[in-house]
């Protein structure tokens, strides 16, 4: 069993290497890493349903929801399994990422690797936005670069 994943973020400015870890498949997954090329600010941060970059970061599809939830933030019960939330940039431009997540997983229903990891131009409003598109996407605007994740070496 994959108890380590990576996800090489490629857009036209954005990049960025995320690693992601699970000592047992029970266990909260580890994100970390690091984007740069960002505006200052947070930015939506997903798994998409997809592993698919065929046409772009388009082609990954919607937010990887198995249980046809509504969208929401990374500690709320009820979310989509790719509900990540946001990655905060700083002045320079680079988000350092350091996330524990309970919902995503390495193994089983809510394995994320063979799936497109995305960053946003905008921040997610974890579905509390009251905009139209807060309950499926968290109004988090454009895909600023995206990548398959994929099994890391152990
Ligand atoms: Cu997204
Ligand atoms: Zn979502």
């Amino acid at each position: 069993m994959p108890t380590k994943a990576v996800c090489v973020l490629n857009g036209e400015v954005v990049k960025g290497t995320v690693f992601f870890d699970q000592d047992s498949p029970d266990s909260p997954v580890k994100v970390t890493g690091e984007v740069s090329g960002l505006t200052k600010g947070l930015h939506g941060f997903h798994i998409h349903e997809f592993g698919d970059n065929t046409n772009g970061c388009m082609s990954a599809g919607a937010h990887f929801n198995p249980y046809q939830k509504d969208h929401a933030g990374p500690d709320d019960a009820e979310r989509h399994i790719g509900d990540l939330g946001n990655v905060t940039a700083g002045d320079n431009g680079v988000a350092k990422v350091n996330i524990s997540d309970k919902m995503i997983s390495l193994t089983g229903a809510h394995n994320i690797i063979g799936r497109t990891l995305v960053v946003h131009a905008d921040p997610d409003d974890l579905g509390k936005g009251g905009h139209e598109l807060s309950k499926t996407t968290g109004n988090a605007g454009a895909r600023l670069a995206c990548g398959v994740v994929g099994i890391a070496k152990a």
